[in-house]
């Protein structure tokens, strides 16, 4: 038996919990644990809100209300959240609990008197309309890595985590005036004397995952920086020095401690010492966004400290909603309440883990979560099980049949059934979460495969031994199931083990237990039900009500992406001349062109009808995207797209000293 000290990462509390947490984080984190419990290990699951920092204080400001009814307000909806969604978390504190204010407070001491946090005057974005510095998130601006749209602490775009004053165009986030640069003393941490330790631990840490160590090995060969761990702010821990007053500390100082304030919150509840856990196996489980953190800064400060850093961190990608990267402030989300008043968690947890392995971005869709459902969950699972349990009941009086003088088949599906567990078992220790639920499902249909197979409704009239040993197998498969779906559907699992008439399942090795002939099992209803069309249009009417609602208010003048100059290079523009040009019969808005390169003739379908006449065209000079993937367009071979514009498909104008074929930069 091992012991493991498992942590999710601690969500900010200035909002409840959207799809996006439950994937990147908490649920794979609840698959692991869960499964670790049924083996015998003995786990402690911790997490808590991360209740300082800008996050809070911002939100506050803007409704007028003091941090801390905010923080607690979130709290609630948080924790709430995550009941419901099944999430088997041992404790989840907050970091406003009086353990974490001394934890952190004396971490910062041991710092302090061990020389690894100096002081030193900097410089630092004040806005003299509000009349106060502008930590983090108090100012936004532009990245200076990336050019993306950056938070003072933190790059939306490439993740990089900033100094407020290295941004670009900034400006103060409650009154939008631009800021000016003063003079405040700030306490440091040598983070950069931790750069040989840290390269050691990223690179012969074997059991790491590679999208972190990945991450970590680009920031470490930059050179690591010292690292500001105070602020200038009235919401935060105070720093424990006289000569701070007025000074928090930063809230990326203090919130890795809430792992194991939460953890000591747990062991003042008369249990176990929750070192031993951390020193068996620590394990954080957090989204892609915060792996610097994660693999830098919280290895380093405990190496200051003497401690053993984290055996493994997972770092879970990113979930975008339709197709679109997610967003609170554009309410471009789905929020984990609204979601549980009408769905199981059980489809969600499903939904979320088969869609794609956690170490690949994704996308949560109405139209693929309902696909799933219908297809995979009511038609292959929920079939497979309520088959089994209605035949049973009818032909064998609710009552487990004799298995003998098996078939080839029969034995075939035995065996399957017999090396399922450890297979799914050893997937889930692998981390390979989306895997082990892929082979739970290809077991089922196997299981469907071997009932149409072996037609137990004709067999029990001729050869009533065939159709026995068929409902005899299929039953046992239920209840294997019934073990190894509890770390990904917990619920599903016990109503399964409650039709079976058995114990809820909660250990792995009842999994390979066969159910004697003679037990009896309990009436079934069917487990999943189909979502109507109706049910899924009403949802996406709901969510993209917002989307238009924005779209309108900015005019369409939504911008993509900043790229880099690598990126453009891709699009291969260059100078074309349209030699013929003519009306695509079935089309009022189509015209068929040739347009001379130089090099070659295109042939391109436009949408420019309803502009141009075809002889108009005749001779002009225009720009070719040329590297686009031909299409056909009614009927129609089309090898590139002439610039235009997008609502008034006007032509760009072109120079007449630009040659045929020449490239467009
Ligand atoms: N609250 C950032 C976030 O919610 C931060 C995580 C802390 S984990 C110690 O993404
Ligand atoms: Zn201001």
């Amino acid at each position: 038996m091992s012991k493991y000290f498992v942590s999710t990462a601690l969500p900010y509390a200035n909002g409840p919990f959207h799809l996006g947490h439950v994937r990147s984080t908490y649920l794979p984190a609840d698959i692991f644990c869960r499964y670790h419990r049924m083996i015998g290990d003995d786990v402690l699951l911790v997490g808590a809100t991360d209740e300082h920092g800008t996050p809070i204080a911002v939100q506050a400001d803007k409704e007028g209300k003091k941090p801390i009814e905010i923080a607690t307000r979130y709290h609630n909806m948080i924790k709430r959240d995550i009941e419901s969604m099944n999430i088997s978390m041992d404790n989840f504190a907050r970091t406003t609990d009086p353990l974490h204010y001394k934890l952190s407070q004396d971490f910062f001491t041991y710092l302090y008197e061990h020389d690894y946090i100096y002081p030193q005057s900097e410089q630092q974005l004040y806005c003299p309309n509000c009349g106060k510095f502008l930590p983090d998130r108090y100012v936004e601006g532009i990245c200076p890595v990336c050019g993306g749209e950056a938070r003072g602490d933190h790059c939306e775009n490439c993740g990089r985590a900033l100094e407020p004053h290295e941004l670009e165009d900034p400006h103060c986030l409650t009154c939008n005036t631009t800021p000016v640069i003063k003079d405040t003393q700030q306490y440091y941490f040598k983070l950069s004397s931790f750069q040989d330790e840290l390269t050691e631990y990223i690179e012969n840490n074997e059991k790491l995952t590679d999208n972190v160590r990945n991450y970590a090995r680009n920031w470490l060969k930059d050179g690591l920086k010292d690292w500001t761990y105070t602020r200038d702010m009235d919401w935060g821990i105070p720093v424990p020095l006289d000569e701070a007053k007025g000074k928090v500390i930063y809230v990326w100082g203090e919130a890795f401690l809430g792992y194991l304030s939460s953890a000591a919150i747990w062991t003042r509840k008369n249990n176990p010492k929750w070192e031993e856990y951390w020193q068996d196996n620590a394990i954080h489980f957090i989204g892609k966004d915060i792996i610097y953190h994660h693999a830098i800064f919280w290895p380093a400060l405990l190496k200051a400290h003497d401690c053993k850093m984290p055996d493994n961190i997972f770092a879970g990608e990113f979930l975008s909603l339709e197709g679109l990267k997610m967003s609170t402030s554009k309410n471009w989300v789905v929020w984990v309440d609204d979601f549980i008043k009408k769905y199981d968690a059980d489809l969600l947890r499903y939904y979320l883990t088969i869609v794609a392995p956690l170490n690949k971005d994704t996308d949560f869709s109405w139209d693929d979560f309902q696909r799933r459902n219908n297809d995979e969950l009511a038609d292959v699972l929920g079939n497979f099980l309520h088959r089994t349990f209605t035949f049973t009941r009818k032909n064998f009086q609710n009552k487990i049949p004799e298995f003998k003088d098996p078939s080839d088949e029969d034995l075939e599906f035995l065996n399957l059934i017999k090396e399922c567990p450890e297979k799914v078992g050893n997937l889930i220790d692998n981390m390979e979460f989306r895997e082990g639920l892929v082979e739970i499902m290809k077991i089922v249909k196997a299981g469907n495969k071997y009932f149409n197979d072996q037609e137990p409704w004709k067999a029990i009239k001729s050869n009533e031994q065939k159709g026995a040993n068929c409902i005899y197998l299929s039953n046992q498969l239920c209840k294997v199931l019934a073990t190894i779906l509890k770390p990904y559907m917990p619920s599903t699992s016990d109503k399964i083990a409650g039709i079976i008439n058995i114990n809820p399942s909660d250990k792995w090795e009842n999994g390979s237990e066969f159910l004697e002939t003679g037990h009896e099992i309990n009436k079934a209803k069917p487990l999943f039900k189909k979502i109507e069309d109706d049910e899924i249009a009403k949802e996406k009417e709901e969510l993209y009500k917002n989307l238009e609602t924005k779209e309108k208010k900015d005019d369409n003048m939504e911008h993509e992406e900043i790229m880099s100059i690598d990126d453009f290079e891709k699009v291969e523009l260059r100078i074309g001349q349209i030699t013929e040009a003519e009306k695509i019969k079935k089309s009022k808005k189509l015209l068929k062109l040739q347009v001379d390169l130089g090099y070659e003739t295109k042939q391109i379908v436009s949408g420019i009808a309803n502009e141009y006449d075809p002889e108009e065209l005749i001779g002009r000079k225009v720009v070719v995207l040329v590297n686009l993937k031909p299409a056909k367009l009614c009927g129609e071979k089309s090898e590139g797209m002439i610039l235009a514009t997008e609502n008034a498909a006007a032509l760009l104008g072109v120079e007449d000293q630009c040659e045929i074929g020449e490239r467009v930069m």
